[in-house]
């Protein structure tokens, strides 16, 4: 089954360094680390060491914090940086060469046999050193190369019987799920290598493609927290978990899920960002009902209209009450959380009058206590 046995590539370190507004210091990379661990995901991947001074000594203090997370960190396909990643002391490596027309011609210059060569020199160079690291070989842009030139690369990296892993990269955000089911099916299919997917935002289908290239056997998805990364971002942890929990609780059960509002909120905190409304799970309206039909039916059983249980992440449900779409049995729900026992008629006079209200302005919660309170006050007053 391809969903259970997969594991998260968490690139918040890495990929969402790249993000406009992330700059992490020492602590808060430990900081993000701990709690990534704690959450459970099974690799974190770190900036290059190549990338700063800074850099390199961020990497070696998250190894040393012994977590039992995996640390990876992403370098290009170059000796020189191979060198200094294995200095790091990380349990594993990503390379990553571009293989697109765009990125050959722009990015490093290579044909596809330079390409091939450059893999195999670097590739034998780290397993010559560190004959047990996690070794993972990506092509950059995977989407827009030449289906000829990917599987030359890729099955010229498998021949060597050096690496762990084969990377696939949507690094603009441009593939379908049903091409990168193609790819990953393919990849998996001649090479049986473990086979990871890495897939930009750019169009709205990254995490649509993430588990995608789960179902065509997948074993490794990358994502960051809140999605952050260059532009737009990748596949976000929170949108994966809920794909993945939708389809079956059971896939993220080795997760620990309340968790996850607070790793969206520090992230969400350290890049000066709000929380989109929108976000998967976290986002402010996720769990927020609002017309009267659906109040009514979430009140009866929750899962009428919930996908998601708020409780399984540590969150509650709420009910919109103060605005005209709502029913009576909304009122009626606040009424018995409030304690209070109204008469149906006085229910559905106090609805009517929220309806009339809430035509010129919504209530708030506080205004619709004081309503059913103020309404319970008079009930008992009439019955004395
Ligand atoms: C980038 C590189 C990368 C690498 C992905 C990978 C991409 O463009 O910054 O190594 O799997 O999106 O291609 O993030
Ligand atoms: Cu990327």
């Amino acid at each position: 089954m391809p969903f259970d046995n997969y594991s998260i590539i968490e690139s918040t370190l890495r990929e969402g360094e790249q993000f406009s507004t992330a700059t992490f210091s020492t602590a808060q990379k430990l900081e993000i680390a701990a709690l990534l661990d704690e959450f459970g995901v099974e690799m974190i991947e770190m900036t290059s060491p190549c990338a700063s001074p800074q850099s390199a000594a961020d990497i070696r203090a998250v190894v040393k914090a012994g977590l039992k997370t995996r640390v990876l960190t992403h370098i290009r396909c170059k000796r020189e940086d191979a060198i200094q990643a294995l200095e790091c002391g990380v349990h594993g490596i990503d390379i990553v060469i571009g293989t697109s027309p765009q990125l050959m011609k722009h990015s490093h210059g290579k044909s596809i046999n330079q390409v091939i060569d450059a893999a195999a020199e670097v590739l034998s160079f780290v397993r010559g050193q560190a004959p047990d690291i996690i070794l993972r070989f990506s092509t950059e842009d995977s989407f827009r190369s030449r289906e000829a030139d990917l599987l030359r690369v890729y099955l010229a990296v498998a021949d060597l019987g050096l690496v762990n892993r084969l990377g696939v990269a949507d690094t603009v955000g441009v593939a379908l799920p049903s091409q990168v089911y193609a790819l990953v099916h393919q990849l998996v299919r001649l090479t049986g290598l473990d086979v990871e997917f890495h897939g930009h935002n750019d169009s709205g289908c990254a995490i649509a493609n993430a588990c995608s290239a789960l179902e065509a056997g997948a074993t490794h998805i990358d994502t960051t927290v809140l999605g952050i990364g260059e532009r737009n971002g990748i596949t976000p942890l929170g949108g994966l978990i809920a794909r993945l929990y939708t389809l079956n609780r059971d896939y993220v059960r080795k997760y620990k899920l309340p968790l996850l509002p607070k790793i969206d909120a520090m992230i969400a905190d350290m890049c000066q960002l709000e929380i989109p409304f929108s976000n998967y799970i976290t986002g402010s309206s996720a769990f927020i009902h609002k017309a009267g039909i659906h109040a009514k039916a979430v009140l009866a059983d929750p899962t009428t209209y919930e996908a998601i249980d708020p409780q399984d992440f540590g969150l509650s449900r709420e009910i919109a009450i103060g605005h005209r779409l709502t029913g009576w049995n909304a009122v009626r729900g606040r009424a018995q959380a409030l304690g209070l026992s109204l008469d149906d008629a006085t229910l559905q006079d106090l609805t009517r009058t929220i309806k009339a209200r809430a035509d010129h302005q919504p209530l708030s919660s506080s205004e619709i206590d004081h309503l059913l309170y103020e309404a319970a006050r008079q009930q008992a007053g009439a019955r004395a």
